[in-house]
């Protein structure tokens, strides 16, 4: 899979795609990730990629052409899925979509800034919009690292244990057992006894209730 981000602020987008599981599925090659800086895309002497909003009114607004540019000479060159917007009154983010895009071939990630966008490019360039909550952020990028994040581990191969992206919390609409490690006794706190036993079917069933007891205590919405 192929990602391009498309950013005004593409320094916020560094360091979450060069650490941990996102750097490695990069360098085992699973996931090309490419951070596009709009600016790069102006055409005009200041580099400038927003102007005011006609009809007045307080903020700038990104500019159709950057954006316009750099997704066409993207599109020219790799075919994609979803061009997706990341916006706060886009759809919620859940796994269900994560689990789709997952199975894309290449994604355009566009995160807005400033007051708005140009409408325009909404209509006519945008496939998807996205949003991760009801809560509002200076800007997307943060929420497009959150996307992609939730996206890129999900792809075969990048997570050593195949089945742990299966037993996530929200994979069965279940959230996930606690988990314990050693020492079994610290001061006076001790670890269930049965994940001790060694006896794996009861570790199992264990694992099943204490998903189903912790789901039912903290998100009863989930079991609907
Ligand atoms: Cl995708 N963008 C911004 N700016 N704020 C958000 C968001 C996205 N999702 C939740 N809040």
């Amino acid at each position: 899979m192929r990602i391009d981000i498309i950013s005004a602020v593409p320094a916020l987008l560094d360091s979450p795609f060069n650490d941990s599981i996102l750097k490695r599925a990069q360098n085992k090659g699973i996931v090309e990730v490419n951070i596009h800086n709009l600016r790069d895309y102006s055409s005009n002497n200041q580099k400038s990629i927003d102007d005011y909003a006609f009809g007045g009114g307080a903020g700038m607004v990104l500019s159709i052409e950057p954006i316009y540019k750099c997704i066409t000479s993207l599109k020219e060159k790799n075919n994609y899925s979803e061009i997706i917007f990341m916006t706060p009154d886009g759809e919620k983010l859940s796994q269900k979509i994560s689990n789709q895009l997952s199975l894309s071939s290449n994604l355009i990630v566009l995160c807005g800034h400033y007051k708005g966008i140009d409408e325009r490019v909404r209509e006519h360039l945008i496939t998807k919009e996205i949003s991760i909550g009801d809560y509002v952020l200076s800007g997307g990028e943060l929420a497009a690292a959150v996307l992609c994040d939730s996206i890129i581990r999900l792809i075969p191969g990048v997570l050593n244990d195949e089945t742990s992206a299966l037993s996530d919390s929200f994979q069965d609409n279940l959230l996930a057992p606690p988990v314990y490690t050693r020492p079994a006794k610290y001061k006076d706190w001790e670890v269930p006894k049965i994940l001790t036993s060694g006896n794996l079917k009861e570790i199992e069933n264990w694992r099943h209730e204490k998903s189903i007891e912790k789901t039912k205590t903290l998100r009863p919405d989930l079991l609907k």
